[in-house]
């Protein structure tokens, strides 16, 4: 295996899955907090207002990076920390949180890489029409430049958005993730706000920092399952609503053929501000054949794709079809790639084989794309720790580090040492 260069090896969190401290230092409620106080929003019960209590212990997980030898940590920033209602003034102590943690991993050699946005939108803007209205978008540049002011000198690389489709379809289409709205029809407006949003705050970060920005797209590769052209149609078409509608834009494409969100004149160029490169979050391809039931406000049924062995999750793993993401990317795009997010769930513990073969498999699946010419400059894994794992509680594990919930200890898997010993081996 070989890799380029300063290719960056990392890992990723993200603030509502790690933090906890959820009334902390002036912090207000997200959406992430109101869906979870609601009846069986959550399969456990459970919500991120404790979870792996990181605000208060970074410098133990800091530490465990350290221990790993990353060259870069990528975590996200809590929108309600820094502007509690969502506009305004920022909130200095929430803000604090972040400086430190940079500070921090800076002085441990490793590159602090920050998502701006990993779903976490302050109550108050949600209660004021939430991405459905355009003025979040505005909204989220003028956070984007309250970051920047006091990280920009800093932080390595910027990511504006984490997995908008995922957002998009999850919380505002088929409610299983917050704001837990049920819109499926009507979800186009929230796709484009948030990437107005995100070209706003390219804007926003490049006035303040000299840093790559970056956005972090949730990819699967297609595997059309029926052999009609009702079925290749379907195909087409998630491959448009998922994996096109959110990149396109961004790369001075326009949306896909058929997408009209509500477009001002002007936006597309908004969107299509030039980045430094593309994060890829890649867990799985999707099986697509011809909706079934005529009535379906889908233009698609989703099926596991068959033949492959399955995560706990249930997610197949098909390390292959990373490969060919990255290689379809790099030719569409032309942009550096970085995989922002690569991992799977399994509750083995501390011993992992299983999480072990999965990471490794992937690693090669991108020496692999990198090998054919893809220009890919980093891999972070998903996750450091066990975590909040959104509407499945804390009942799915994905980290390199075991958590005990009850105790806040943590344990590195053999997966940890797995990965410390790659990034050694690398140098
Ligand atoms: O935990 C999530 C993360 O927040 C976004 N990408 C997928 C991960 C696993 O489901």
């Amino acid at each position: 295996m070989s890799f380029p260069p300063g290719f960056r090896w990392g890992v990723s969190t993200s603030s509502y899955q790690v933090e906890g401290a959820a009334s902390a230092d002036g912090r207000r409620p997200s959406i992430w907090d109101t869906f979870c106080a609601e009846p069986d929003r959550i399969t456990d019960g459970s919500s991120g207002s404790v979870a792996c209590d990181h605000y208060h212990r970074y410098r133990e997980d800091v530490a465990l990076m350290a221990g790993l030898g990353v060259d870069a940590y990528r975590f996200s920033v809590a929108w309600p920390r820094v502007q509690p209602y969502g506009s305004g003034a920022a909130n200095p102590p929430g803000l604090a949180f972040y400086d430190q943690l940079v500070d921090e991993l800076l002085g441990h050699g490793i590159d602090p890489v920050a998502t701006l946005y990993h779903w976490d939108l302050p109550q108050r803007l949600q209660d004021a029409g939430g991405w459905a209205d355009r003025d979040t978008a505005y909204r989220f540049a003028e956070y984007a430049d309250l970051v920047a002011a006091v990280l920009g000198d800093r932080v390595k690389l910027w990511i504006t958005l984490n997995e908008p489709a995922i957002h998009t379809f999850y919380g505002h289409g088929v409610g299983m993730h917050a704001p837990g709205e049920t819109r499926l029809a009507d979800t186009l407006p929230i796709a484009h706000h948030q990437l107005l949003g995100h070209g706003l705050a390219v804007a926003a970060l490049r006035a303040r920092s000299s840093s790559p920005v970056t956005i972090a797209n949730n990819y699967s590769p297609v595997r059309v399952l029926g052999g009609t052209d009702a079925d290749r149609a379907a195909g087409a078409a998630y491959d448009t609503l998922h994996n096109r509608l959110y990149s396109d834009p961004l790369f001075g494409l326009g949306y896909p053929e058929g997408i009209e969100p509500p477009v001002r004149s002007g936006d597309l160029d908004v969107i299509a501000a030039p980045l430094d490169g593309l994060g890829v979050n890649y867990y799985m391809p999707i099986g697509i054949t011809a909706p079934s039931d005529v009535d379906s406000l889908f233009p698609y049924d989703m099926a596991i794709v068959d033949g492959y062995p399955l995560t706990e999750f249930g997610w197949p793993v098909v390390p292959e079809a990373l490969t060919e993401l990255l290689l379809d990317l790099h030719q569409r795009y032309a942009v550096p790639l970085y995989v922002t997010e690569s991992g799977c769930c399994y509750e083995q513990s501390p011993e992992d084989p299983l999480r072990v073969a999965y990471l490794s498999a992937h690693v090669d699946a991108v020496a692999t794309a990198v090998a054919k010419g893809a220009d890919v400059r980093g891999y972070f894994v998903w996750s450091l720790l066990d975590n909040f794992e959104w509407s499945e509680g804390f009942s799915k594990r994905f980290g390199l580090v075991h958590v005990d919930f009850a105790t806040q200890a943590r344990t590195p898997k053999s997966s940890y040492f797995w990965y410390r010993d790659l990034i050694a081996g690398t140098r």
